[in-house]
């Protein structure tokens, strides 16, 4: 560890105690937050032979937030215009509450940096972006697509964003993934080193997401809550249950096990050549439901919010002020805000005390969820009709 760390660490130390780690601070960042110009990514899939699909993907990096999303948009074919399907999207907090009760971090709101990364980062399929490097692009096969008894087996792509934020001893990889059969995967992975003189203290890691879905633009853009339902009373049938969210006013749900619980994105008024209206499933990948009750924590009581899009309203802990007012969020312009938790219970395989110094690090544990296309095709130009 560099002296420099030590000092960084030691400050972070000072400033914790003094605001007593309990209340999310919002910082000036986190007040004004969208960014510097964006970038643009303009890719087509398969990188091999005729274009099917494309994505064009514009990015920005900023302290605190590291990498986000400023607007992506999909080529369903070649011929096809381009759609938009996300406006801004983020980790808006990185909450890390350790099981003793304190400390109880909140990364993002730090302003931390992303760290410069080199060719070893990137990797073999990986292009370095910015100066200095500090974001990966990577466009590699995503394994089998699907297998089909008459003709065969397809493999898919994805495009792969990502960068890396420099959180003291901790490091979390902010990864944006966009698919060729119009999938985007968002992911946040904890790694680095374990904190100080709590080296073998279980915490938690809450990735908590700020998605601005803009579904063929930003309005008629609606959120239902679709459930598969299995009960003693159903006697071995099940059914599924499709709803608005919340009753379709802005506020919150959960996610339930035992019902599958996903969100559903639809726009009102674009349908396919079906007359079914294009639509997005948010998919979650949990390890579990994390409750977290210390002060100002409200925004971890549940799993999924939604609000209208407003100008200032980046901060995740600040979530259930957001839907205070109840507003419509069917056929509106509408932000998901959900978290994505990871339990991390450090292992032999962190680290080890040497001389009385910890030397190792924690391997990436990931957490997050997916945007999956659900009737935004006509039918997928993926398989060989
Ligand atoms: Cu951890």
């Amino acid at each position: 560890m560099t002296i420099a760390r030590i000092v960084v660490l030691m400050l972070m130390g000072v400033v914790m105690a003094l605001t007593g780690f309990a209340a999310a601070p919002e910082s000036e960042v986190q007040k004004k937050a969208p960014a510097p110009p964006p970038n643009e990514i303009i890719q087509t899939f398969p990188t091999a032979g005729g274009m099917k699909t494309a994505w064009a993907v514009r990015w920005a990096t900023s302290s605190g937030f590291g990498l986000t999303i400023q607007n992506a948009w999909f080529k369903r074919g070649p011929k096809e215009p381009w759609m938009q399907v996300l406006g801004d999207a983020r980790l808006s907090e990185m909450f890390v509450p350790y099981h003793s009760g304190s400390p109880r971090f909140w990364d993002v709101s730090y302003n931390f940096s992303l760290i410069t990364l080199n060719k070893a980062a990137a990797g073999r399929d990986g292009t370095l972006l910015g100066k200095p490097p500090v974001v990966v692009k990577e466009v590699k096969d995503r394994g089998v697509m699907w297998v089909d008894t008459d003709t065969g087996v397809r493999r898919g792509e994805k495009l792969l964003l990502w960068g890396c934020l420099d959180a003291a001893n901790y490091r979390y990889l902010i990864e944006y993934g966009f698919h060729d059969d119009g999938a985007i995967t968002f992911r946040v992975g904890s790694t680095g080193r374990n904190y100080s003189t709590r080296e073998f203290e279980g915490h938690m890691h809450n990735g908590l997401w700020r998605v601005d879905v803009n579904l063929d633009g930003p309005k008629n853009n609606s959120v239902y809550v679709k459930e598969h339902i299995e009960t003693p009373k159903l006697a071995g049938k099940a059914s599924t249950i499709i709803r608005p969210f919340n009753k379709g006013k802005e506020g919150f749900e959960d996610w339930n096990a035992e019902r599958f619980t996903t969100l559903n994105i639809t726009n009102e008024t674009r349908k396919n050549i079906r007359k079914m209206p294009i639509s997005y499933d948010l998919v979650p990948w949990r390890m579990g439901n994390a409750r977290h009750y210390g002060e100002k924590e409200e925004c971890t009581h549940h799993d999924f919010w939604v609000t209208v899009n407003r100008k200032d309203e980046w901060y995740y802990p600040k979530v259930q002020e957001y839907v205070k007012n109840g507003e419509k969020i069917m056929n509106a312009d509408v932000v998901i805000w959900h978290s994505s938790a990871c339990h991390h219970e450090p292992r032999s395989e962190d680290g080890e005390f040497r001389k009385g110094n910890f030397v190792g690090t924690t391997p990436v544990a990931w957490s997050g969820f997916d945007l999956r296309p659900r009737n935004v095709f006509d039918r997928t130009p993926h398989f060989p009709y």
